[in-house]
């Protein structure tokens, strides 16, 4: 192998420098994070609003799409897109083709959300499915407005199989559908991280009770969904301190070192790591140790601006930072970051469904 010298920029990086993710060179380090946005038509299949609403943000080095049920027990919300149709497929060909027309990267966020869907959104009215049958507190959002959440069913061993085979054909459509690679949602107490943390999972059998066991679903998860993609297509997003529907752990340390040392021999894309609780603490938890046992690109979220970006990306605790409500406000965040330009502020009230105001509206520079 030729010897290179290395340029200052490859020792101190920062949001501009260019970057390897698995197979795709990025312009830049700034990641669109996934964003939930409830505006998907009812069967869950990409407009031309959506598509014009990531069309707008195909400036960011990496665009992850907001989260996409892998079929229809895995939706909880109403207004979230799906990838288990063709309909769907199609819908979101034609936003991966906007975006590739606009020299984008975008990988598709593949979701169940396990325990906190509803009845009223499950097929034939039945109940959620979770690793045990212990609900979430408080409520949760269907069509007809927010509900109690309910207590799920906890799945039987022999419907493992069939779990993992929604995410692998789930990931197939995304092939179909022209993404760039697909993140495994494993974060923010939907199913997967419902397995992994103790607080939801009290199962006795393989997928229970030791760290290794509660990881056992994500990894043959990761496994299957790698098969289709090749492993350096694929990335996961786990949030060890989210507390988000009602998520604990005993030993969040332990579960997430271990998590991300058992995913190493897969050769993944990227880890994405929602750092704080949802109420924005970062308490207890050494990330720098979780980013150091990880063996490839770390892509940090939650709460940075573009000053703590850069400082976070030349220390070298992460290689790519996502962004998420400044990315609602900003479609061209990129170039408002490149320009030191000011920043639209966001408006929580138009967040969640609706129409185009606070989705496509918001101004990029002139
Ligand atoms: C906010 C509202 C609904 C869903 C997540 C998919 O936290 C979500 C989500 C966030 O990952």
């Amino acid at each position: 192998m030729q010897a290179t010298v290395p340029s200052l920029e490859d020792i101190r990086p920062n949001l501009f420098t260019p970057v390897r993710l698995g197979t795709h060179q990025l312009a830049n380090r700034i990641v669109m994070a996934p964003l939930t946005r409830n505006r998907v038509g009812k069967e869950g299949v990409p407009q031309a609003m959506n598509i014009e609403y990531y069309r707008q943000r195909a400036g960011a080095g990496l665009i992850v799409t907001e989260g996409s049920q892998i079929s229809p027990q895995g939706q909880g919300y109403p207004g979230t897109p799906g990838i288990h149709s063709p309909e769907q497929v199609a819908g979101w060909r034609r936003v991966t083709d906007t975006v590739h027309g606009q020299d984008g990267r975008i990988f598709l966020q593949l979701w169940h959300v396990g325990r906190v869907s509803h009845p009223s959104l499950q097929p034939d009215g039945a109940l959620p499915v979770a690793p045990s049958a212990i609900p979430a507190e408080g409520e949760g959002m269907t069509l007809e407005g927010p509900k109690p959440f309910v207590t799920p069913r906890a799945l039987e061993l022999d419907e493992i199989p069939g779990l993992i085979g929604q995410f692998s054909k789930a990931a197939e459509n995304a092939l179909r559908a022209g993404f760039d690679g697909v993140e495994i949602h494993a974060a923010n107490g939907y199913l997967l991280d419902q397995f992994l943390r103790d607080g939801s999972n009290q199962r006795t059998d393989k997928y229970g009770g030791s760290v290794e066991n509660r990881l056992r679903l994500l990894l043959e998860v990761t496994d299957a969904v790698s098969r289709v993609w090749n492993a350096d297509r694929v990335g996961v997003r786990l949030s060890p301190l989210n507390s988000f529907n009602t998520m604990t752990d005993s030993s969040s340390q332990a579960t997430f070192v271990t998590a991300v040392e058992s995913l190493n021999h897969f050769g993944l894309a990227y880890l994405h790591v929602v750092e704080p609780d949802f109420t924005g603490q970062v308490t207890g938890f050494d990330y720098l140790r979780l980013r150091n046992s990880f063996m490839g690109p770390y892509i940090a979220n939650g709460g940075y601006d573009k000053e703590r970006a850069d400082r976070t990306l030349e220390s070298g605790a992460a290689d790519l930072v996502s962004f998420g409500k400044a990315f609602i406000a900003n479609p061209d965040l990129t170039d408002r970051f490149a320009t030191n330009g000011t920043l639209n502020e966001p408006d929580p009230s138009t967040f969640y469904g609706g129409d185009e105001r606070g989705y496509i509206d918001y101004p990029a520079l002139p």
